[in-house]
């Protein structure tokens, strides 16, 4: 198994590479549907605000040819490998999520980041077919020590606004006009699997083409319905379903254990067990909870609810390969506290992996 960092836009950059390959990483995955971050230094975990987590821009030159090879070649010159981009831009297939009057020349735009990604051999894309996205999110001192960290508490919802999706503002006019009428109507369970089967059925023949595997991510938080709107894979046991929508090696998982974790009535190891069996984890989001939806808190690798050293036996057992990233940890306090939760998380699973290859 190989260990790899998640960085989002704004930590693209030479320093956080270096970052990365000092903490023993040897991928990266490229988070880059937004900024994830506002007013400059603070880089936000979760956010309560109404806008979520920010503007997705449709004109971020990172996404075309040029920017995807330049990409690669600055993770590349740092002695690392980008593993996967994780999450299109809500801003390039929000209609492919509502199904609107842009779905079309949406999935024309896809379908050509997948095949820029296979011509540049950027393995992975990793996606996450949600409407109401990663919403409700709080920060509160849970983790140990008081640390700072984001959870769920089952807060009061409201519909997703008009020119929002995936929480995170496509429409800065509409959704500025907040025209209480203007909001996404309820979406069924039969609607959404509805979406993905056809967003999988004409992306993945492009992916197979390009040679590049379709990671999905599950709901998180894992709740049936989150904003009106119904998910897709909030159980141990929804994983399958995605699967059996196609057949092909290209249709993969985005193994979130974290979610996994929160899911109300699944057991966690047996999840890991059945899917690292069936070979179908692109990579793996490495991280622990306490509690489940829809209450919990992320807390620190070695402290949730989740012996995360089985997890990696598990995985070891039954032949994956992959990459692991620690999708969020919790803020060690500090002056630099991401960078300091993330070495945490990476220098106890160097040392996991180590004590697992000599076992
Ligand atoms: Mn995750």
């Amino acid at each position: 198994m190989k260990i790899g960092l998640g960085l989002y836009r704004a930590l693209l950059t030479p320093e956080h590479l270096r970052f990365a390959k000092q903490a023993g990483c040897t991928h990266i995955v490229a988070h880059i549907p937004g900024n994830f971050s506002r007013g400059g230094a603070k880089i936000i975990t979760s956010d309560k605000a109404a806008a979520g987590f920010g503007i997705s821009e449709a004109d971020d030159p990172i996404w075309t040819y040029e920017g995807l090879r330049d990409l690669k070649k600055m993770v590349n010159a740092e002695g690392l490998e980008l593993e996967a981009l994780e999450n299109f831009a809500p801003a390039h297939w929000y209609d492919v999520l509502l199904d609107g009057p842009q779905r079309e020349t949406q999935m024309a735009h896809l379908k050509r980041i997948v095949r820029d990604m296979g011509k540049l051999g950027i393995p992975t894309m990793g996606y996450c077919f949600t409407l109401a996205g990663v919403w409700g999110r709080s920060e509160s001192h849970a983790a140990r020590g008081g640390a700072r960290s984001v959870g769920f508490q089952n807060p009061p919802q409201t519909p997703i606004p008009g020119g929002m999706v995936w929480n995170m503002v496509y429409d800065v006019d509409r959704f500025n006009r907040a025209d209480p009428s203007d909001v996404v109507a309820p979406v069924t369970a039969a609607e959404i699997w509805d979406r993905l089967a056809r967003f999988l059925a004409e992306m993945i023949p492009v992916a197979e083409e390009a040679g590049v595997k379709l990671a999905f991510h599950p709901d998180d938080p894992p709740l049936p319905e989150l904003r009106g709107t119904a998910r897709l894979v909030t159980h141990g046991d929804h994983f399958q379903r995605v699967i059996d929508l196609n057949p092909s090696p290209v249709n993969t998982i985005e193994f979130c254990v974290g979610t996994i974790s929160e899911m109300p009535n699944t057991d966690a190891y047996a999840t890991v067990e059945r899917y690292s069996q069936a070979g179908r984890l692109a990579y793996v989001h490495f991280r622990n909870v306490q509690g489940k939806a829809p209450y919990y808190h992320e807390m620190f690798v070695d402290d949730g609810d989740t012996d995360m050293l089985r997890v990696l036996q598990i995985l070891h057992q039954n032949g994956f390969d992959g990459v692991l990233i620690p999708d969020h940890t919790p803020l060690l306090e500090c002056a630099a506290p991401w960078h300091a939760g993330m070495a945490y998380a990476l220098g106890w699973l160097k040392a996991a992996l180590t004590l697992i290859g000599r076992t």
